[in-house]
């Protein structure tokens, strides 16, 4: 399973950086590549800095990374650049992803000074110079009356594009766009798994209201019609802050570790405040109608990845999982199950996806709940095992779905396997 793993990930490489998946996802997407350099550094750490170096080619001058950099053309992923309109010097989608990058580059440093090579320090600093910059955007574009929560403009940026977290969100955006939709993903997949037509009909009413303003941060924040401060997100971001905070000290920057500490700050204060005692989870809060949003997705469960969490409150999260796990074959579920809106074959509406389990099983680990997140990284590494190195996988039935020989879950395997025994296994993160 090992070399098969690593054979998924060179199948998928497409020089220097790899593509999530052949035809299905042409391009190199942003936070899959964090974890396939993640997944790189366990038997080759120069590919591992390639593959955020390559990224960090698609990265703007305001500091954003995108979601998508279109390295080279493919006609069998839509909506590609032409739709996007940017005007970096290579073609971008105008939008991110989650900023797993941060955490990336402290497991391909630790594993280079590890391996004792002299590039380390110097490959490790521009990195870290990029993703400072990506966390400043992060601030300002998506922050910028401090609640110490980021948002999200476009459901695609959460990497969880359809969960019913977005669906009371996502009907008030009108379904008409200028821009003809051409489909390729139900062409490579089954209709029945993916979003809806009418989903990417609002998801490209959204690419054309922000293209209008010229992908403007600002002038995108005053008309966003979709507006959510995400605890995924900001879990994600928070957590990569504090990898940043300890590679700045690793490379002695003072000035850069005082500014990530405040940034720490002001989002682990955001996060907290997100806390639902009734409901035992984080919730996310849409800034358009100023409501709490309450479905019971995965997200609601990653900021444990950034936060410390109280005796009590990991009591309750523990028991809400067992809860989302009683009766799967293989768990997390991406929406309980007790939940109307559970569909177990469509994405984001049920599945299981191998990556949100590695965060999960990451979170619960430095909180402690060591026996919880073995479970959670065993049960995956076991439905890869039956299922294979598949995008995701049916909760009930452990069914491997969705795009097939799969990067990140090839790169899930490799390092999932891996935990349970030495240093690993002990809660290690800041
Ligand atoms: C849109 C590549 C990406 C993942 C996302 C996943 C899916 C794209 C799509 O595939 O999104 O970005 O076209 O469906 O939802 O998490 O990064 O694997």
């Amino acid at each position: 399973m090992d070399e098969a793993a690593r054979a998924v990930l060179a199948r998928n490489d497409r020089g220097g950086y790899t593509v999530p998946t052949d035809r299905l996802y042409p391009f190199q997407w942003n936070w899959d590549s964090a974890f396939v350099a993640m997944g790189f550094a366990i038997f080759d750490i120069d590919r591992a800095y390639r593959e955020l170096e390559r990224l960090v080619e698609g990265q703007w001058d305001d500091g954003m990374i995108p979601h998508i950099v279109f390295h080279a053309p493919s006609d069998t992923y839509f909506p590609g650049p032409e739709v996007w309109g940017t005007r970096h010097r290579i073609a971008t989608s105008g939008i991110t992803q989650p900023p797993v990058f941060g955490m990336a580059l402290r497991h391909v440093h630790d594993a280079a000074v590890a391996a004792g090579r002299p590039d380390a320090a110097d490959r490790t600093l521009a990195l870290f110079q990029a993703a400072l910059r990506s966390h400043r955007w992060w601030l300002s574009a998506r922050d910028p009356h401090g609640l110490g929560l980021v948002s999200i403009l476009h459901p695609w940026e959460s990497g969880s594009d359809n969960s019913p977290a977005w669906d009371e969100a996502l009907a008030r955006v009108p379904p008409t766009t200028t821009t003809a939709i051409r489909r390729k993903d139900t062409g490579h997949v089954d209709p029945a798994m993916r979003p809806r037509d009418e989903d990417y009909q609002r998801f490209i009413h959204l690419v054309d209201v922000y293209r209008d303003c010229g992908w403007e941060p600002a002038r995108q924040w005053a008309v966003a019609p979709f507006k959510i401060a995400d605890v995924q997100m900001t879990g994600i971001l928070a957590r990569s802050t504090a990898d940043l905070i300890y590679l700045a000290e690793a490379l002695g920057l003072e000035g850069e570790r005082a500014e990530l500490a405040s940034m720490h700050h002001a989002l682990t204060t955001g996060l907290a405040g997100r806390w639902r005692p009734d409901l035992a989870r984080f919730v996310s809060l849409d800034l358009v109608s100023g409501e709490d949003v309450g479905a019971p997705t995965q997200a609601c469960f990653m900021p444990l990845v950034a936060l410390h969490v109280d005796h009590t409150q990991l009591q309750a999260v523990e028991a809400e999982i067992k809860r989302w796990l009683e009766g799967m074959v293989v768990g997390l579920p991406s929406t309980a199950p007790y939940s109307q809106a559970f569909e177990p074959k469509r994405y984001w509406r049920g599945p299981v996806w191998a990556v949100v389990n590695w965060l999960l099983a990451d979170g619960l680990r430095m909180n402690g709940a060591l026996e919880l997140a073995r479970q959670i990284e065993q049960s995956t590494v076991s439905a890869i095992e039956r299922s294979g190195f598949c995008e995701y996988f049916d909760p009930t039935t452990g069914e491997g779905l969705g795009g097939d020989a799969f990067s990140w879950t090839a790169a899930a395997y490799l390092v999932l396997s891996r935990r349970g025994h030495g240093p690993s296994a002990q809660a290690t993160r800041p």
